[in-house]
């Protein structure tokens, strides 16, 4: 299924953003220096050692649609390379898609990844339901062992992001979404309860220090993940309290990975593997990989924009057709990505970390 969906009428063709933008904020040389050690390293195993003097584990919460792209697979291989580097600790795994089985595919990673017991939300009937088309979630759920093997048997998306965010020191927590904002949404719209005297928007205002988001197509465009619920991307792109910086289609579009691992002989039973395997040869234009838009978004999340990206300052503004523009001001919470160094820089390290093994 296609990210970018067709413009309406009233809208330019997609073109990609100019990159007059502001000098980085923080330091390159952190992001830099795990980079280029990640390259360093000739085995498939991705090691990342913390550098010295780098900050503590970011506690992280990753929120995805976990199909019906795959790319969302190669995000949460990213996203357990990093916390298997002591760069991440995984608070949560939420799912923005109702499919019967995302919280099983959500348990086949985190126990591949010796991470069997991280909670996993599911959303509430208003969160969008699509499956994969290449049918790499089957294969999943009957080659891979799962403890949970129902939705059911999973945590509801907004109280478990209560109780995650409530146990959490104040604006401490990163949460990355590389599918819908519609657990986002929702939690705006909690009140105060057993679990925390602060009502949704509070808690998110005490607790979170970024949301890294793809979602959007900067200058314009009409993406899938703010186009199959607009109403939750209109809530959280005008109300949501942290800083938020958006990985737009055009960042993930030209990044096309997967192949490395999929000709690595030496990575074998291995889930990522699997589906970049099996799905690849569906799509002709997945011939040179797939692209890999919700990869940045964790990328970003944990290891910071720099230097592989700079921020462009202001807000998105989302008509109710789902499309999106931006608006420039150097004042505002929210930024974009614009691509700083060439794509097949990102393309490299995240071939690499999607090799990453289980430690
Ligand atoms: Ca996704």
């Amino acid at each position: 299924m296609p990210k970018l969906l067709p413009l309406p009428i009233a809208l330019p063709i997609l073109a990609r953003t100019p990159a007059p933008t502001p000098t980085l904020a923080r330091p390159a040389v952190q992001a830099l220096f795990v980079s280029l050690a990640l390259f360093a390293c000739p085995a498939a195993r991705a090691q990342s050692p913390t550098p010295a003097g780098a900050q503590h584990a970011i506690p992280i919460i990753f929120d995805t649609d976990m199909g019906p792209d795959y790319d969302d697979v190669g995000a949460i291989a990213l996203l357990h390379a990093f916390a298997d580097s002591g760069k991440c600790t995984i608070l949560a795994t939420m799912a923005s898609n109702r499919y019967e089985g995302v919280a099983a595919v959500l348990n086949v990673f985190n126990t591949y990844f010796h991470r069997p017991d991280i909670p996993i939300g599911v959303p509430g009937g208003n969160a969008p339901d699509i499956r994969d088309k290449q049918h790499w979630t089957d294969s999943l759920l009957a080659n891979y062992p799962h403890a949970i093997n129902q939705n059911t048997d999973a945590n509801y998306a907004v109280t478990l992001y209560r109780k995650v965010l409530a146990k959490q020191p104040d604006h401490s927590v990163v949460i990355v979404t590389v599918g819908f904002l519609t657990n986002l949404a929702d939690l705006l719209e909690t009140n105060p309860d057993d679990i925390s005297p602060l009502d949704g928007l509070e808690l998110a205002k005490k607790k979170v220090r970024l949301l890294v988001s793809m979602a959007g197509a900067f200058p314009r465009g009409k993406e899938f993940n703010i186009n199959r619920d607009v109403s939750a991307a209109l809530a959280v792109s005008k109300d949501w309290p942290s800083p938020i910086i958006y990985s737009g289609f055009e960042i993930g579009k030209r990044i096309k990975c997967g192949l490395p691992l999929v000709n690595n002989n030496t990575i074998q039973h291995d889930p990522v593997k699997d589906v970049f395997r099996i799905s690849i040869p569906q799509s002709p234009e997945d011939a040179q990989g797939r692209s890999s838009w919700d990869e940045t978004a964790v990328l970003v999340a944990i290891n910071g924009y720099a230097p592989w990206y700079s921020l462009r300052h202001g807000h998105i503004v989302i008509d109710t057709f789902g499309s999106n523009t931006w608006e420039d001001s150097m004042d505002e919470k929210q930024s974009h990505l614009v691509e700083a160094l060439p794509a097949t820089t990102v393309q490299h390290l995240i071939d690499h970390l999607m090799m990453h093994q289980p430690q």
